[in-house]
């Protein structure tokens, strides 16, 4: 199939890779930050791309022989503008992660004020987490979900920044399963005085198909990453508007700003063959039947909560408006790390995640995270889905059965043979 040379030649890698295939092929991924992404993208990320030096920018590199590297990076650009309606994109930050701190970098100076969303209520490391270097840097204060709905309130978070008049305000989240209201952000920024910034990692796809509020015009930069519903490979992206909010005398504007925080800021040379594949992603997410993927992902999202309301599980706001949900097992008295090795055992990949106003600690939280995107990349639809809802509950109610697991297991995998991942793995 693939990789013949490696398995002569280096047999414990190839091992360990064959393995994983395996399991990606065989098992189920729930996780709500993972995606299979397209042939072509895994392709082109195996070519000699990888090879290259291109520090700089197309028409400004630093080393010479970057002909084809600069119309990779021009192409990535120009289609990433279309894609998200964004007036700059730098197609170089090699993570979400290194995306936000870009951001941070290109904003703001150490120990400015940022307003983000509490990590326990669903925000990010990035979003000014202690042991995440913009907790560190910057003085990062937070806002939660509301006690009762477990939703944004904005009258909340308007409140708390107009008493700390942050220089930037973050919106957006890893474990929110609500849809984000960017208008209502962009109001309070203005009162505030603060830039937007918008974290749309997990719901991109969503939003350049239109099923979810676009956060332009409202915020001055967005960042993302590629791989989760966007289903591109592992990176990050960040797009803006042309000009500065505050800096209009003269002095860098906001693309300038962003760039040059990116490289030289942060980062070295970018990842050209990580480019190439965003490149191949952001024009097949321009396709109708991308839309249609991303209308799946939320009717088997649906499917599955469905199932879930059935049978009396507590979901996290009452449900979801987007690809992912929260569960809460606090019922089960027993943290979720050993629920979540359960549901390993029997084949479903997904993680335990804190709750809000979670009572446990987030090594061993009280809630389980899950997303449809990857397994609608597969071909699941909501009959499936619900199926998969139903071998959740199954697995949890004998989380300590190691047979009633291994039996869902070969379910699982029976389920999975019908939609095989790669046409070309075998
Ligand atoms: N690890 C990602 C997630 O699971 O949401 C965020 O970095």
């Amino acid at each position: 199939m693939i990789l013949n040379n490696l398995k002569k030649q280096d047999p414990k890698i190839y091992r360990a890779v064959i393995g994983e295939i395996r399991r990606q092929q065989e098992e189920l991924v729930l996780i709500a930050s993972e995606n299979y992404s397209s042939q072509n993208s895994l392709e082109v990320m195996g070519t000699p791309l990888s090879n290259k030096y291109s520090e700089g920018y197309p028409g400004k590199r630093y080393y010479a022989g970057n002909k084809f590297i600069d119309q990779v990076e021009q192409e990535a650009i120009d289609r990433a503008k279309k894609l998200f309606g964004a007036e700059h994109a730098n197609v170089q930050p090699h993570s979400g992660s290194q995306a936000n701190q870009a951001v941070y970098l290109a904003l703001l100076k150490p120990g400015d004020k940022v307003l983000g969303l509490d990590l326990g209520s669903g925000g990010h490391l990035t979003h000014g987490s202690k042991v995440n270097a913009s907790g560190k840097i910057y003085e990062f204060h937070s806002y939660g979900v509301d006690p009762k709905t477990e939703k944004l309130d904005y009258d909340q978070i308007e409140k708390i920044a107009l008493e700390i008049k942050p220089k930037l305000i973050v919106c957006g989240a890893t474990a929110y399963p609500f849809k984000i209201n960017f208008k209502k952000f962009r109001q309070i920024a203005d009162k505030a005085g603060s830039y937007l910034m918008a974290d749309i990692a997990h719901i991109a796809g969503l939003v350049v198909a239109g099923l979810h509020p676009h956060p332009f015009p409202h915020a001055d930069v967005v960042t993302t990453t590629t791989h989760k519903t966007l289903r591109g490979p592992r990176s990050g992206l960040i797009l803006c508007k042309k000009n500065d909010r505050f800096d209009l005398e003269g002095r860098a504007d906001l693309a300038t700003k962003i760039d040059r925080a990116v490289f030289p800021g942060l980062q070295g040379g970018p990842l050209d063959h990580v480019i190439a594949a965003k490149a191949i992603i952001f024009k097949e997410a321009m396709r109708a039947d991308f839309r249609k993927y991303q209308q799946r992902i939320l009717k088997n999202t649906q499917a599955m909560v469905n199932e879930f309301k059935k049978e009396n599980v507590r979901l996290v706001g009452g449900g979801s408006e987007n690809h992912l949900i929260l569960m809460d097992l606090s019922d089960l008295q027993v943290g979720s790390t050993k629920i979540q090795n359960a549901l390993e055992e029997a084949g479903i990949h997904l993680n335990r995640n804190s709750i809000p106003f979670d009572k446990r600690s987030p090594f061993d939280p009280s809630g389980l995270r899950l997303g449809t995107a990857a397994i609608t990349t597969r071909g699941f639809r909501e009959k499936e889905s619900a199926l998969v809802a139903q071998m959740i509950i199954e697995a949890i109610k004998n989380w300590e059965n190691k047979s009633k697991l291994l039996e869902i297991k070969k379910r699982v995998k029976e389920l999975c043979k019908k939609f095989p991942i790669y046409s070309n793995l075998k």
